[in-house]
C-alpha cells in the first residue's frame, strides 16, 4: 500500500461528512454475508502511527457489521502525528470504511481519548452520521445500562501506577516495535500473529497491578453512577469480568491485541480476538491480509 499525503481533516473537519464519497485505496470487501452484531466497540487504533495494525482492522471491518458502533477513543494518535506525520493509505481506508458504514445507516458514536483529545472540542456535533460524545450510556437489548468512556479520566488517580503513560512509555514503544518485528518474522514463516506485549503484560508484576488498579477504579466510578456496567479502552487490555457487582468490559486495542467487544442480538457480550479469527479461516480467504502487509 502506498503512502498518501492527505489526512482527511487537516483542512476542515466538515470534510469528514463528504469523505465517504471518495474512493478507498483497498476496495471494500463484499457487504453481503458479513457477521451481524447489535453493537460493536473498538478503541485504541492509533491511526497515524506505525504501531497501528491497519491491515487487521480493515479485515475486521470488512467481515462484520452492526446496528451501532462505538469508537472508544485513541482512534487517531494526534500526539504522534504532530511529532512526525505518518499517514499511509491503509489508515485513510479505515476512516473511509467507518464513514461509509455511517452513511449506510450504522449509528456511530465517537468518544475521543487522550491521544485524539483534539476531537473533544467537537463534542455534541455530528459529522456525516458520526456523533462525537464525551461519554455515553449504552442500553443492551436486555436492558442493562453500560457507561462507555475512554478511561484516561482516571490517569490522575492511577498516577502511582502509570505504566503506560509515563515511566513505561519508552519501554512500551520499544516493545511495540519489537512486536512488529517478531510478527513480520512470524508472517514470513506463515505463523499466526502473536502479541508480545500481551504476553509481557501477563508476566510483569507492575503491569498486572496497573491494569487491575485501573479496572477497579473504573468499576467503582460506574457503581457510583448507578449503572450496571462500564466499557472502557485506554489500557490496551481486552477484558470482561465482574468487579464488585459491576460488569467491567475493555475492548482492547488494534496495536497488538487486535480485539473488539461485540453485543449479540440476544444481549450476550463477547470479545473477538481477530488474529485468532483469521487463523481459524481457511487458507485461501486469509491470504488477503498477508498480501496487504
Ligand atoms: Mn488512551
Amino acid at each position: 500500500m502506498g503512502a498518501v499525503t492527505t489526512f482527511p481533516f487537516t483542512g476542515d473537519i466538515t470534510d469528514l461528512a463528504t469523505f465517504a464519497a471518495s474512493r478507498p485505496s483497498l476496495p471494500e470487501a463484499e457487504i453481503a454475508g458479513r457477521r451481524q452484531y447489535r453493537t460493536i466497540w473498538i478503541s485504541d487504533v492509533h491511526l497515524g502511527t506505525r504501531g497501528c495494525n491497519a491491515e487487521m482492522l480493515i479485515d475486521f471491518l470488512d467481515h462484520v457489521d452492526s446496528e451501532k458502533m462505538y469508537l472508544v477513543g485513541d482512534i487517531f494518535d494526534g500526539w504522534q502525528l504532530k511529532k512526525k506525520f505518518y499517514w499511509p493509505a491503509s489508515h485513510n481506508d479505515i476512516v473511509w470504511r467507518i464513514m461509509k458504514r455511517a452513511k449506510r445507516g450504522t449509528r456511530i458514536v465517537y468518544i475521543p481519548g487522550n491521544h485524539d483529545e483534539m476531537f473533544r472540542q467537537f463534542t455534541g456535533l455530528d459529522f456525516g452520521g458520526v456523533k462525537i460524545k464525551r461519554q455515553a450510556i449504552h442500553t443492551t437489548v436486555d436492558g442493562r445500562r453500560l457507561l462507555v468512556l475512554h478511561g484516561d479520566e482516571f490517569d490522575a488517580i492511577t498516577l502511582s501506577h502509570r505504566w503506560l503513560a509515563h515511566a513505561g512509555d519508552f519501554a512500551y514503544h520499544a516493545m511495540m516495535t519489537l512486536n512488529r518485528w517478531v510478527n513480520l518474522y512470524r508472517r514470513a514463516l506463515k505463523l499466526p500473529y502473536w502479541s508480545l506485549s500481551k504476553y509481557a503484560k501477563h508476566k510483569v508484576k507492575n503491569a498486572v497491578e496497573f491494569i487491575s488498579n485501573f479496572e477497579e477504579i473504573v468499576a467503582h466510578e460506574a457503581k457510583s453512577r448507578g449503572v450496571d456496567g462500564v466499557i472502557a479502552g485506554h489500557i490496551h487490555t481486552a477484558d470482561h469480568r465482574m468487579i464488585d457487582g459491576i460488569a467491567y468490559y475493555n475492548d482492547g486495542d488494534w496495536v497488538e491485541g487486535c480485539t473488539a467487544l461485540v453485543e449479540h442480538f440476544d444481549g450476550r457480550m463477547e470479545i473477538l480476538h481477530w488474529a485468532d479469527e483469521i487463523a481459524r479461516r481457511p487458507a485461501e480467504t486469509g491470504e488477503r491480509v498477508a498480501a496487504a502487509a
